[in-house]
């Protein structure tokens, strides 16, 4: 696939040049945001960092960190930078305490985010002649409208349909010949599953890409959506935080998600948040460059994942993030392991017997946390099958206790059991009352 670009002299833009930009944006955004949240005017005084100290990029690491704490202590308004007039839309997030996490956009931030999103389409193919459905959230959620901007900005057939109805789904991706699938990953797996219950062929439709992300999928994951919907899948990452979708994208070479640099400033950083070494896992940490309605100073994700910043083979110079492994806060301590969803999927999907169905039961019994890894079968699986399953059983447990260290129990439970998605799959069930 030849590389396809939306904006080809930002996104191939030679690093050197990139940077300056990016410091002559942190100086204004540092500016902005002394004069107009005292939120951030309030860290940066007790930092004792004035404006004039940010000079170049560089300088970012003597700035003050924001937390998502930060964004629910201060709802809904308080950390806006511009009054509520010129704030033309909210979005917001739930999390796990309950607050919400709101966010706003002025009409200049809703038109950067719409590049972002259209520079991440490009990268997957999409141009005027595609057809993009649309089955992200449309909603409070940002992957709905966030895909439609993007899509629409390029100038592209758009099919809003969000998420939901599968079987609606099925009909209007084969009667509107959709060429791009927009879903999450484990949306996608449920869609190609309802397309065999439904009678459906892959030859009945014409997608050539599939963009999936707002969760952590495995190499095997897209192995198997590649197969089975016949598609190329791109992985996609963003927050709401930061302006939704959008934020990088994997391009045609699809080694690494580029970050597009001159609108959100990544940092890997340790635990101890000083920066890693190149290539090293540390937690994402972003600075946004351009917003006027929420500018954020160093928000801290607590996504983890790697950033390379060598150029890339399709000839962008944006740097590149490595798959996300997954949250720090969605990290199981089992008896003191650290195991991450994501780990358990690629152990299941390589070995090629499961499906993409599978749940993370965690209990606690007299004090001692145990993990079950419930899973379905793949289809392919299933004849001269039942004298195999204690050998497939003991196979995934011995590959689950390599890859992390971790003697869990291996339960394969009757197709259907486990709860399909139709937006971000809940991989774990936590019974523990701690
Ligand atoms: O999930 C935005 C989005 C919509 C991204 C559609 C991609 C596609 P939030 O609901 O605020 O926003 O959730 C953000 O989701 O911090 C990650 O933990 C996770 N996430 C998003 N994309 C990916 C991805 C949207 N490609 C949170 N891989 C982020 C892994 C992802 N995790």
């Amino acid at each position: 696939m030849k590389a396809n670009y939306y904006n080809k002299a930002i996104e191939t833009m030679p690093r050197s040049q990139l940077e300056v930009l990016q410091g002559e944006r942190l100086h204004k955004l540092t500016a902005y945001v002394y004069e107009r949240v005292p939120f951030y005017r309030a860290k940066m005084d007790a930092l004792k960092v004035r404006p004039s100290d940010i000079k170049t990029i560089h300088d970012i690491v003597k700035l003050p960190f924001t937390e998502k704490s930060d964004l629910r202590d201060n709802y809904p308004f308080g950390l806006f930078a511009v009054p509520k007039k010129e704030v033309v839309r909210l979005h917001a997030s739930s999390g796990t305490t309950g607050k919400l996490t709101v966010v706003g956009y002025t009409q200049n931030d809703i038109d950067a985010w719409s590049e972002a999103m259209a520079r991440s389409l490009a990268c997957a193919g999409v141009t005027s002649d595609s057809t993009v459905h649309v089955a992200y959230g449309y909603g409070m959620f940002t992957g709905g409208l966030g895909a439609h901007y993007g899509a629409e900005k390029i100038g592209a057939r758009v099919v809003p349909i969000s998420s939901g109805n599968t079987a609606r789904q099925l009909m209007l991706l084969k009667d509107f010949e959709a060429t791009t699938l927009c879903c999450t990953p484990s949306y996608a797996a449920y869609i190609a599953e309802a397309l065999k219950e439904g009678g459906y062929k892959i030859a009945d439709f014409r997608l050539n890409a599939g963009v999936f992300g707002a969760e952590p999928w495995s190499e095997g994951m897209r192995a198997h959506i590649q197969k089975e919907l016949n598609l190329q899948a791109f992985d996609i990452y963003g927050l709401s935080e930061i302006t939704g979708p959008g934020v990088s994208m994997e391009c045609c070479r699809q080694d690494g998600l580029h970050v597009w640099e001159d609108l959100f400033y990544p940092e890997i950083l340790d635990q101890q948040l000083s920066p890693c070494a190149s290539g090293t896992q540390g937690e994402l940490v972003f600075t946004t460059l351009c917003k006027e309605a929420m500018p954020l100073l160093r928000y801290r994700t607590r996504d983890l994942c790697t950033l390379n910043t060598a150029v890339c083979k399709c000839g962008r110079t944006h740097a590149r993030m490595g798959k996300i492994l997954g949250r720090s806060d969605d990290m199981l301590i089992i008896r003191g392991v650290n195991v991450f969803p994501s780990q358990i999927e690629t152990v299941l999907l390589d070995l090629g017997y499961a499906s993409p169905n599978y749940r993370l039961v965690v209990e606690r019994h007299n004090n001692t946390d145990t993990l079950d890894v419930e899973f379905e079968l793949s289809p392919d699986m299933f004849s001269g099958l039942i004298s195999g399953v204690e050998k497939i059983r003991d196979e995934i447990k011995h590959k689950i206790y390599s890859a992390t260290g971790l003697n869990a129990g291996v339960r394969l439970v009757e197709q259907g059991t486990i709860p399909r998605s139709e937006g971000k799959a809940k991989r774990v069930l936590d019974n523990r009352k701690i």
